[in-house]
C-alpha cells in the first residue's frame, strides 16, 4: 500500500524555530512522506533541506522502545516508581535543592508546562533549567530589560516589507533556511538591502550588500556607534522617546565607547550607519552571535536602543527580531522553562505573582522566591554533589554544554541520573541509571511556538512503537506518583493547553503580554482542528505587532533604553592560546546529530567534522588542505579536519558543535569551551573561547565504506550515513601489522572474502571484503590522507563493485563531487562542470539542467557561491 489514499496529517517540523508547517501522510509501513504546508503562515509550503529529509529520519533501529533500570530493560510500572521514589527521597533527606530537572526547548508546551509545574510549583524548587539558557537567555534578558517581558514585537511579514534587513550573529542561510527563503524573495521583488554581521563569511553574506566581519564579541561597540550616529544626524523620534526612557545614559555610554574594537574599516562603518539611518523600514534579525556572549544581554540591549530611539520597532517592516532557535523555543519561555522565570511571563521574584500561580495550581507549599541554578551552575552543583537526584529530558549536555567533559563527569558520578530520549544511543543516555523512552516527532501531540509567537500544533501520524509514551505522560505519571494525585491527572495534552492558556488569563491581569486566554475554553476537537495563531489571542484581540504605540510593560508603561559599554570576550587570546575558536551550524545537521545523522541525504552535505582557519595560518603552521589538526584549549583537546579557507579572519578558527561521542569522539567540540556566563542571563560564551592549533600527524590515514556498522577505535574517526550503510575517515597513531585482520575487526566481518592490496613498506592498504559476491565493506589506508572519490565509493557496499581497489570510477564516468543539493544527491563536481561546459550562468539555470537547489533551495546560496568564484575566475583568465 503507498498510502496515497490516506489523509495528510497538519503537523509542524521539529527542527528550528522558523516553525515550517508540514503534511504528513503514513505509508504504512511505519514510514510518511512530508512535504511543506501551503497554507502554514511560517512557510507557505517552502520546507528546507532538514525538513525535506525528516522520512530518512523515522526508522526503529535506534529507538529507545522501553525503559531501562540500569541498563537493563524494565517496565514501566518499576522505571516510574523508581523514580517518583528516588526524588522522594532524595528531597526528604537532602532538602527540596539537592533535586534539579535540566529540559529543553524542543519539548512541547504542553511536556513544559508540566516540568515547570512539578518543580517549581510542587517540588517547591526553582531548579528547574534549560538548553534555552545555552540558546535564548540573552535575549530573554535584554527584552525583559527594555521593554518589560520577553516579548518579540515583530512578525515574519516584516521581514518581507523591510528595505532594509540586518542579520548580526545570525546565518539564516543554514540555521533558518525558510525565512532567508522568504527573504531572499523579498530582495528580488522590492530590492532589499542585506547587511550581514558576522566575523565570518557564511552562506547567509551571499545574498548581502554588506558584510562587516566585525571582531569577535564587538557588537556592542558597533550598535553603540550606530546610536551616536544616529543622534548626530538628528535621526532620533523624540515623539517615540517620550514613551521610554534611559535615553541620555544610553547615549553618554554609546559616545563613551569606541568603535576602533570592532577592528572594521571606518569607511564600511560609516556606509552602515549611514544605509540604517536612512532606511525607516529596517529589521535587525539577531541569532547566537550575539546571545552566546558573555556581552549576550548588552548586545541584544545595544540593538533594541537603537530601534527604541528611532521608533522604529512594531510598525511593518520595522523592528528587532530575535529568531529563536529550537522548534519551541518561544513556548518554553511562556511555561517559565527557565531557572529565573515563572509560568506565563510572570515574575518569580514577585509575591503577587507567585501566590497567583500558587492558586491557579493548588499548589501545597510556597513557590520559590529565587531564581533556581542556571544551566552551567546547575552541572557545576551536580558535580560538586549539591544535586543528587537529576532528570535530563530532550536534551544531550555531554555534548551540547560549554566544559562538556566535567559535565559528562559529573552526570556519571551524581547518585541518581534520569533520562528522557528517544534513542540510548547518545552521550548522555549511557550515563543514565534510568532511561525513560519517550515518543518522538510524528507520534505524538501537542504545541509549539515559533519565532513569531505563532503557536501551531505538532500532531501524530505514526502509532507510539513499542514501549514508548509522549513526554507529558511521564511527566504527569511521575508527579501523581510522588503523591501529587490531583494535580497531575491528565488525559490527554489538550487539558494541559486549557490550563495554560487559563493561567496566562491570570498573568493578563498583571499586565503581562502573553495571554492566549482566548483558548482556554478550547474543546478537545476545536484543540484538535486549531490552526496556527499568533498570541496574544484574547476576546479583544488576536496577533499583530507590540510597541508601535509604545504600551510597554514596565511599571507605568515606559520602555527602556540602557547604557552599556564594550566588553570583550571572557577568555583572552596568549602565546599558548593564539586563536579565537568561534562555534556554530552546519546546514544538513541539527544539533548532536541524533536524528539528522540517520539521514543518509543529509549527512551527505558534510560527512566530517572540521575547523575552518585561514590560508594563512595554516601556511604558518604548515597545515596542507586535509591535514588533520589538533586544537587544544585550557580543558581540553580535539582532533578535526582542516578547512582551509579565508571566509574566517587570520587568527579565528570556526568549527561545529554537532559532532558526538557516536559520531566523531575526538570532535566533541564542548570540551574545549569554559563554561564563562554572561552576567545578566547566564547564557555561557559559546562563540569565543581560545585555542592553539597544530598539525595533527598520524602515522596512518584511512577511508571506509560499509553495509554494516564499523566499530572504529582509533585516535580520529568520523562515521556518516550513505544511501548504502556507512562512511568513515580514520586516522591513528599506531599503523596495523596486517591490515586484512583489521578490516576484519573494524567491520566485524571474519569470514568476508578478502581482495586486498598491500604494500607495507609504503604505508599503503586497500581491501576489500565481499560477502556473496558482494561488497560488504572496504578500508583505503594510506600514510597520508587518502585519495580516492570518496562519494562514488559510498555507492558500492551491496553491488558487485568492479575494480572497487582502484578506488575511484572507471574513466567513462565522471565522479559527482561531494553533495551540494542534498535533495537531489547533485554533487559539486556536476555543478562546475555544467557552469564551465555548459554556460550555466544563474542559479535558475543550474536548477533547470541539473535540479540542484530546486526543491527545498538551502543549497542556492552555495550555488550561487561556486557561480560567483566561477566568474571571479573568468575575470581573471
Ligand atoms: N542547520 C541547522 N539549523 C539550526 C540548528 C542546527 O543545529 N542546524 N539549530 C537551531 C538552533 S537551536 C539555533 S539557536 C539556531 C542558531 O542559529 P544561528 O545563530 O544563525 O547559528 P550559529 O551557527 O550558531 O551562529 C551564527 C553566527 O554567529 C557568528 N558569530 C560568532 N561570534 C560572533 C560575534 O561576536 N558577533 C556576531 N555578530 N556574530 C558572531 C558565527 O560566525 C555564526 O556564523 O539555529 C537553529 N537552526
Ligand atoms: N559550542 C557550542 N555549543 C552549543 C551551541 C553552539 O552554538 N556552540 N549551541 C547551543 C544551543 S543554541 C542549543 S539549542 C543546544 C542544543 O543542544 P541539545 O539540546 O543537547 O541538542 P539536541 O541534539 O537537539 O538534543 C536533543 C535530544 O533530545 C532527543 N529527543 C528527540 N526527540 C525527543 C522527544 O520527543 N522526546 C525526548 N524526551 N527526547 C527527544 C534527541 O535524541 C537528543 O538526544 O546546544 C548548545 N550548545
Ligand atoms: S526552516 Fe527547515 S528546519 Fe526550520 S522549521 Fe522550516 S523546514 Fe524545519
Ligand atoms: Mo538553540
Amino acid at each position: 500500500m503507498d498510502g496515497a489514499g490516506l489523509p495528510e496529517t497538519r503537523s509542524t517540523c521539529p527542527y528550528c524555530g522558523v516553525g515550517c508547517g508540514v503534511l504528513l501522510r503514513a505509508d504504512g509501513q511505519g514510514g510518511l512522506s512530508v512535504r511543506g504546508d501551503p497554507d502554514h503562515p511560517a512557510n507557505f509550503g517552502r520546507l528546507c533541506s532538514k525538513g525535506s529529509a525528516l522520512a530518512e529520519t523515522l526508522g526503529l533501529e535506534s529507538r529507545l522502545l522501553a525503559p531501562q533500570i540500569d541498563g537493563q530493560e524494565a517496565d514501566w510500572d518499576a522505571a516510574l516508581q523508581l523514580v517518583a521514589n528516588r526524588f522522594k527521597q532524595t528531597i526528604a533527606e537532602h532538602g527540596r535543592d539537592s533535586v534539579a530537572f535540566y529540559v529543553s526547548g524542543q519539548m512541547l508546551t504542553e511536556d513544559y508546562y508540566l516540568a515547570n509545574k512539578l518543580m517549581k510549583g510542587f517540588i517547591g524548587s526553582a531548579n528547574i533549567d534549560t538548553n534555552s539558557r545555552l540558546c535564548m537567555a540573552s535575549t530573554v534578558a535584554g527584552h525583559r530589560r527594555a521593554f518589560g517581558t520577553d516579548t518579540v514585537p515583530g512578525t515574519y511579514e516584516d521581514i518581507e516589507e523591510a528595505d532594509l534587513v540586518v542579520l548580526v550573529g545570525s546565518n539564516l542561510a543554514w540555521c533558518h533556511p525558510v525565512l532567508n527563503q522568504r527573504l531572499l524573495a523579498a530582495k528580488k521583488a522590492r530590492g532589499t538591502r542585506i547587511v550581514v554581521v558576522d566575523p565570518r563569511r557564511t552562506a547567509s553574506c551571499d545574498g548581502a550588500d554588506m558584510h562587516l566581519a566585525l571582531a569577535p564579541g564587538s557588537d556592542v561597540a558597533l550598535f553603540n556607534r550606530l546610536l551616536s550616529d544616529l543622534a548626530k544626524h538628528g535621526a532620533i523620534d523624540h515623539d517615540y522617546l517620550a514613551r521610554t526612557e534611559g535615553f541620555d545614559a544610553a547615549l553618554a555610554a554609546a559616545e563613551a565607547d569606541d568603535v576602533a574594537v570592532t577592528g572594521l574599516q571606518e569607511a564600511e562603518i560609516a556606509a552602515f550607519c549611514d544605509l540604517w539611518r536612512t532606511t525607516e523600514k529596517v529589521v535587525t534579525i539577531f541569532s547566537q552571535g550575539v546571545n552566546q556572549s558573555t556581552s549576550g544581554s548588552d548586545k541584544v540591549n545595544a540593538i533594541l536602543n537603537c530601534h527604541l530611539a528611532t521608533g522604529r520597532i512594531g510598525r511593518p517592516g520595522m523592528g528587532p527580531l530575535s529568531v529563536t532557535g529550537q522548534p519551541n523555543a518561544m513556548g518554553g519561555r511562556e511555561v517559565g522553562g527557565l531557572a529565573n522565570m515563572l509560568a506565563c511571563h510572570l515574575d518569580l521574584e514577585n509575591p503577587d505573582h507567585r501566590a497567583a500561580v500558587r492558586d491557579c495550581w493548588d499548589a501545597p507549599t510556597d513557590i520559590p522566591d529565587a531564581p533556581g541554578l542556571k544551566a552551567v551552575d546547575m552541572f557545576r552543583a551536580v558535580g560538586d554533589g549539591r544535586i543528587k537526584a537529576l532528570w535530563i529530558i530532550h536534551t544531550n549536555p555531554v555534548v551540547s554544554m560549554p566544559e562538556a567533559d566535567l559535565v559528562r563527569d559529573a552526570i556519571a558520578a551524581c547518585p541518581f541520573t534520569v533520562v528522557s530520549d528517544i534513542t540510548a544511543a547518545t552521550d548522555t543516555a549511557r550515563l543514565a541509571d534510568v532511561l525513560l523512552p519517550a515518543t518522538a516527532w510524528g507520534e505524538k501531540d501537542g504545541t509549539v511556538t515559533n519565532s513569531d509567537r505563532t503557536i501551531s500544533r505538532q500532531r501524530a501520524a505514526l502509532p507510539a512503537p513499542g514501549n514508548t509514551r509522549p513526554d507529558w505522560a511521564i511527566l504527569a505519571e511521575v508527579g501523581q506518583r510522588m503523591g501529587w494525585t490531583k494535580a497531575f491527572d491528565y488525559e490527554t495534552p489538550a487539558e494541559i493547553f486549557r490550563e495554560h492558556a487559563a493561567l496566562s488569563g491570570i498573568a493578563a491581569k498583571f499586565g503581562r503580554d502573553f495571554d492566549i486566554s482566548g483558548l482556554a475554553a478550547l474543546g478537545d476537537a476545536a484543540y484538535e482542528q486549531l490552526e496556527p495563531v499568533r498570541w496574544p489571542v484574547t476576546a479583544e484581540r488576536q496577533g499583530g505587532r507590540f510597541f508601535a504605540e509604545g504600551g510597554f510593560f514596565h511599571p507605568g508603561g515606559k520602555g527602556r533604553l540602557l547604557p552599556v559599554r564594550h566588553r570583550p570576550p571572557a577568555a583572552r587570546t596568549e602565546p599558548r592560546y593564539p586563536f579565537r575558536l568561534n562555534t556554530g551550524r552546519v546546514r544538513d545537521q541539527w544539533h548532536t546529530m541524533t536524528r539528522t545523522a540517520l539521514s543518509p541525504k543529509l549527512s551527505a552535505h558534510l560527512a566530517e567534522p572540521f575547523l575552518e582557519i585561514h590560508p594563512t595560518d595554516a601556511t604558518l603552521l604548515q597545515i596542507l588542505p586535509a591535514d588533520l589538526v589538533e586544537v587544544q584549549s585550557p580543558l581540553a583537546t580535539a582532533i578535526l579536519r582542516a578547512r582551509i579557507t579565508d571566509a574566517v579572519q587570520p587568527g579565528q578558527v570556526f568549527a561545529s558543535m554537532h559532532w558526538t561521542g557516536e559520531t566523531a569522539p575526538s570532535a566533541r567540540i564542548d570540551a574545549l569551551v569554559p563554561g564563562a556566563t554572561d552576567p545578566v542571563s547566564g547564557q555561557p560564551e559559546s562563540k569565543a573561547s581560545v585555542v592553539a592549533v597544530r598539525p595533527y600527524r598520524a602515522a596512518w590515514y584511512g577511508f571506509a565504506v560499509s553495509r554494516g556498522e564499523m566499530k572504529p577505535d582509533s585516535a580520529y574517526w568520523a562515521r556518516a550515513r550513505t544511501g548504502t550503510g556507512y562512511r568513515a575517515e580514520l586516522a591513528g597513531a599506531v599503523a596495523a601489522d596486517n591490515w586484512e585482520e583489521e578490516a576484519r575487526r573494524l567491520f566485524d566481518l571474519p569470514d568476508a572474502v578478502a581482495v586486498s592490496f598491500q604494500d607495507a613498506g609504503r604505508g599503503l592498504a586497500r581491501i576489500a571484503l565481499m560477502q556473496d559476491g558482494h561488497l560488504a565493506a572496504a578500508l583505503f589506508v594510506a600514510k597520508t590522507p587518502v585519495a580516492v572519490m570518496r562519494d562514488y565509493l559510498a555507492t558500492l557496499p551491496g553491488t558487485d563493485a568492479p575494480n572497487v581497489l582502484s578506488g575511484r570510477p572507471s574513466a567513462d564516468m565522471p565522479d559527482p563531487g561531494p553533495v551540494l543539493c542534498s535533495c537531489f544527491g547533485v554533487g559539486v563536481n556536476t555543478i562546475l562542470r555544467g557552469i564551465e561546459n555548459d554556460g550555466l550562468s544563474s542559479v535558475d539555470a543550474v536548477g533547470a539542467a541539473l535540479q540542484a537547489g530546486t526543491n527545498c533551495g538551502s543549497c542556492q546560496p552555495e550555488i550561487a557561491a561556486l557561480l560567483s568564484a566561477a566568474q571571479v575566475r573568468e575575470a581573471a583568465e
